[in-house]
């Protein structure tokens, strides 16, 4: 191990630094520049893509209060289909876009080359026109990891449309809210989602949801299983049929810069989740940028993002940046156990991946299971590891780094939020220290400011701790949340007033380097998915039972944070163990698997201050099994409440 090594910092290999995108130096001046005149800056950097109109205006933000409006190249126009198919046509028509790894190994694995991208996703587009979809449109998508996931991404940018990804996870009355909220007009599903050979009923939960939806909403089922379903006659498409009947081509829509793409929806600290919007041209800009830079992707290599489209690394980093770079990109249907703990690595050898990017949970779940499942494949291809999702700890860090990294291929740790669009902090592989946990420096244009938390004080020194917030917009930051402006400035800028509040508390070292503390708010983290307390306690107390309930995040080795439950019963009804798996049943159908607690404690009263609120202070520090400081809990309208809970809390370990 190397002197540097040794105090936890690793710098880019020389050989690494000389063939990569963006060195040391480049970085330093790069970043000053981007800073110091972001329109200027992004002015160049914009025509990464193809605009059908040149922008003349490059960026029109405000962070204020009351005002906040965030516009880029907003007098541009383009079609992001259009830059992540059509324009690699000339020199890419026959090179492979997606390779399709199924859940089954034993299945054939697909390689989808451009041309036949822009062909299905042009037939895909047709069918939607054809079913009335057109620009503006909402359409949901609820699918398993299949290339027409991809497809149907790219036939709504074609059209206009807006598409909503719904994670297959989701529960047929989490389905049904999104489909509501942003009122779609159509929803694309499959008959099944394979995963870790176990089939997941896209359609029957579609079916349910769409109970409780408009009847006008068309369905369009691809039947990827094959196996039997029900069919409603006039509402159900057979969409692979309509596909090969229709045009193989579709022209594309001209689109103004600041046009949404999509709609996603993601949990905040109260209520129900929030439709973050993102508008097309910064988007893609930032999303591809990223996406070349973040992973210095070179022609030739083969890049494997392994999260879910339903999720916005999917989007960013499976989708529109791989194919607006003309990468070869890979999407994988199933899990990294199935059929054993060597998946990962196999379908690395097999497919000869060049850069591979998951969350610290996967890492620390096949830590556990032994790096014999590592080293029986070749994984000689791979030439730079990233992370994502959550704060990595360093014992993941450096499994990751001496099994799959063999000790020589960087590792980026990418800090980055739905609402971001893309990398915020992360290290440059060919350009920056990494040290494990930290996720180092900002990406381009990016203006990380630390706060106080309480006082809101700029906290000028290099070393200091704090709330992240972001002092100026980028060109990929969400643009609004669907349909709630007001929502939007309440949740991001009300807080820190003249900043994007990103919810996250942080560390910034001596060197500069950015560690994330983990979310200030009501959100929490399981197994790198967000998910808001709120919406877990708003399921518990539909239950006829539940009479209250209060939900907080606890350290989980695997999951990172695992979900504790506190619930109050209605008078009269009995704790039992079968009441437990009733609630934990309860909430896997009311909001899907994710969201199923990891421990229930009942508890006959929850700590309230005098005028109500549940001091969530004191749950936190019970679930961490952290009893001993409890701080000041004589505000408390009960404080015996408290020790009730603390002599039959669930975690003691
Ligand atoms: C991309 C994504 C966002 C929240 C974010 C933070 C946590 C993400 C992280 C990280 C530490 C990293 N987070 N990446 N924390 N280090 N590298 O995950 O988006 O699902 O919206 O979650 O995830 O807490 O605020 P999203």
């Amino acid at each position: 191990m190397s002197d540097q090594a040794a105090a936890g910092i690793y710098p880019p290999s020389s050989d690494f630094a000389a063939n990569a995108h963006v060195n040391a130096e480049l970085y330093a001046t790069m970043y000053a520049a981007s800073v110091a005149d972001p329109a200027a800056f992004w002015a160049e950097h914009g025509k990464r893509i193809d605009w059908i109109r040149d922008y003349t205006k490059v960026k029109n933000s405000s962070f204020d209060y009351g005002n906040v409006s965030i516009k880029w190249f907003e007098d541009g126009t383009l079609n992001v289909s259009a830059n992540c198919i059509d324009r690699h046509m000339v020199q890419r028509a026959n090179q492979t876009a997606i390779i399709w790894e199924p859940d089954d190994p034993a299945k054939p694995a697909r390689h989808i080359t451009y041309a036949e991208l822009l062909e299905q996703t042009s037939r895909m587009a047709n069918v939607l026109k054809a079913h009335g979809v057109g620009k503006g449109d909402r359409v949901v998508l609820y699918l398993p990891m299949i290339p027409e996931a991809a497809y149907a991404m790219l036939a709504c940018a074609r059209i206009g449309a807006i598409h909503s990804v719904v994670f297959a996870g989701f529960s047929p009355d989490s389905l049904a809210s999104r489909i509501n909220d942003c009122q779609a007009k159509a929803v694309i599903t499959a008959d099944f989602a394979p995963r870790g050979g176990k089939k997941t009923a896209l359609k029957a939960n579609t079916d349910k949801a769409l109970f409780d939806c408009s009847d006008k909403i068309k369905c369009l089922v691809v039947k990827h299983t094959g196996d039997q379903t029900s069919w409603v006659q006039d509402r159900d498409i057979d969409l692979l049929a309509e596909m090969a009947a229709a045009k193989p081509y579709c022209p594309y829509v001209e689109m103004g810069a600041e046009d949404p793409l999509f709609i996603l929806y993601t949990s905040g600290s109260t209520g129900r989740p929030k439709g973050v919007v993102h508008t097309s041209g910064g988007y893609l800009v930032y999303a591809s940028m990223t996406h070349q830079i973040t992973f210095d992707y070179h022609d030739g290599d083969v890049f494997w993002c392994t999260a879910d489209v339903g999720w916005v690394t999917g989007h960013s980093y499976i989708i529109y940046g791989p194919l607006a770079n003309g990468a070869t990109t890979l999407m994988f249907e199933g899990v990294p156990t199935y059929p054993d703990a060597g998946r990962f690595w196999a379908v690395c050898e097999k497919h000869k991946v060049s850069q591979f990017y998951t969350a610290p949970t996967a890492i620390r779940s096949l830590m556990g299971l032994g790096a014999d499942w590592v080293e029986r494949y070749d994984l000689s291809s791979l030439k730079l590891l990233g992370t994502v999702g959550e704060p990595i700890n360093p014992e993941a860090w450096n499994w990751y780094n001496t099994h799959v990294g063999k000790g020589t291929r960087p590792i980026v740790d990418t800090f980055w939020q739905t609402e971001t669009g893309g990398h915020m902090l992360t290290p440059l592989p060919g350009a920056t220290d990494a040290k494990p946990g930290s996720a180092t420096k900002p990406f381009f244009g990016v203006q990380p400011v630390v706060l106080d938390a309480s006082t809101a004080a700029i906290q000028a020194e290099t070393a200091a701790e704090g709330v992240l917030c972001i002092a100026d917009s980028w060109p990929g930051q969400m643009r609004t949340l669907w349909g709630d402006h007001e929502r939007f400035q309440e949740a991001y800028f009300s807080q820190y007033k003249g900043y994007y509040f990103t919810g996250d508390g942080c560390r910034r070292d001596a060197d500069g380097d950015y560690w994330i503390t983990g979310r200030v708010d009501d959100v929490i983290n399981v197994s790198g998915h967000r998910m808001g307390t709120a919406e877990v306690e708003s399921a518990l107390v539909a239950h006829e039972k539940v009479a209250e309930a209060a939900v907080v995040g606890y350290p989980h080795e695997i999951k990172g944070q695992g979900i504790y439950a506190y619930v109050t019963l209605m008078n009269g009804i009995e704790p039992t163990d079968s009441l437990r798996k009733e609630l934990e049943a309860w909430v896997r159908t009311e909001i899907g698997p994710i969201a199923k607690p990891d421990l229930i404690q009942w508890a006959p009263g929850l700590p309230k201050t005098r005028s109500g609120k549940i001091m969530r202070r004191i749950l936190r520090k019970i679930a961490e099994n952290d009893h001993g400081s409890l701080g000041d809990t004589s505000t408390l309208a009960d404080p015996s409440v408290v020790d009730d809970l603390v002599a039959n809390r669930m975690n003691r370990g």
